[in-house]
């Protein structure tokens, strides 16, 4: 965000392919191996295998290993959130991301598919009872799973709304047990720099770090994401777990969380270290104050082709207004 210099919304036409496209994206991936045999390979790749004997299945790469969560997918609808707009098609929402870990530009999919995502666990510590490590499958075992339907608002000006499978942030923080003077929740991504390029540079504050009062993380819009369209998340969408806080700029959402840890202290965030006069701790939605370099009064929503106003709070108003009312002297908007 800081050091972009292109416009990275414009999204070509061509990735705006149907949604099936991600409900079979392991198989399509497999069949894109075998195509190389098909058809490019009639070349190249016949040499390997036809000519050898060897069957044709052995240039298709290894399949990744079985999620061994899929059968926790999909997780029943909770009807009480609504979009004003249309699902951003998967094939946008798995390729067009946001993950400086990988690269600082929006085609970090296939770069992230080096995040290995299992054994993941996740530590609780700080201001709790007790502290303790959970592994991710029994975490997601015990927490109760269903699909959101929310708008999505980047920093940058673009928008999408994605059906987030996961569990409200608040079932998590009353597991973790808070101690009263714990005022704030810090969540931090993991730190690999051997799965991870970008995290090799040192310039920047890894690992990155997001964080939010404990009346926002027990907000019931607080939101904790292990899945997208009905499906366990992709490394490019921060699996096996990251936060959604929908009613915030894009960057308040921390991908592939490995920590979470309780505090009296604000958490100082990645972006907030990197940008202070651009980037602050709230970063909640609102039209009427604009970023430092561009106005945020519009956003460019992914696959429609077209730009619509920005509602304050990104429209979560009713829900989370009243947590701002008392707040004063605070650059709530930024
Ligand atoms: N660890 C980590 N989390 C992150 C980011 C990041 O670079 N690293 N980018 C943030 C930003 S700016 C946005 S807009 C969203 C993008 O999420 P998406 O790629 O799943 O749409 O992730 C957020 N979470
Ligand atoms: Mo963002």
């Amino acid at each position: 965000m800081l050091i972009r210099k292109r416009q990275g919304w414009e999204i070509p036409e061509s990735q705006a392919t149907p949604e099936a496209v991600y409900h079979d994206r392991r198989r399509l991936l497999k069949a894109m191996g075998l195509g190389g045999i098909g058809i490019g390979a009639l070349a190249a790749g016949l040499s390997a295998g036809f000519l050898t004997g060897a069957p044709a299945q052995a240039a298709a790469p290894p399949a990744p290993p079985a999620d061994p969560s899929a059968s926790l997918y999909p997780a029943k609808r909770d009807p009480r959130y609504t979009l004003d707009r249309a699902i951003t098609p998967a094939a946008i929402v798995t390729t067009y991301n946001n993950f400086y870990e990988f690269g600082t530009e929006k085609d970090i999919y296939e770069a992230a598919q080096q995040l290995k995502l299992r054994p993941w666990s996740i530590a609780i510590d700080g201001m709790v009872e007790k502290p303790f490590t959970m592994a991710i499958d029994d975490l997601l075992h015990v927490m109760p799973l269903e699909e959101r339907l929310y708008r999505h608002r980047c920093v940058e000006a673009w928008a999408i709304a994605v059906p987030w499978t996961g569990f409200p942030l608040k079932a998590l923080v009353e597991r973790a047990k808070p101690l009263s003077s714990a005022t704030y929740v810090r969540l931090q991504t993991f730190l690999n720099p051997k799965e991870a390029p970008e995290q090799n540079q040192f310039w920047y504050p890894w690992p990155y770090t997001e964080g939010l009062t404990m009346a926002e993380a027990t907000n019931e819009l607080a939101f904790v994401a292990t899945g997208l369209y009905g499906k366990p998340a992709l490394p490019q969408n921060g699996a096996p777990i990251r936060l959604v806080v929908p009613w915030k700029y894009g960057f308040k959402s921390v991908k592939s969380i490995v920590r979470i840890t309780f505090t009296n202290e604000r958490p100082k965030t990645f972006w907030e270290v990197l940008g202070p006069t651009e980037y602050g701790f709230w970063a909640n939605v609102n039209p009427t104050v604009p970023h430092p370099r561009w106005s945020q009064a519009t956003e460019r929503v992914l696959g429609a082709d077209k730009r619509v106003p920005t509602v304050i709070y990104n429209g979560y108003g009713e829900y989370v207004a009243g947590l701002y009312k008392d707040i004063k002297g605070e650059k709530l908007f930024m």
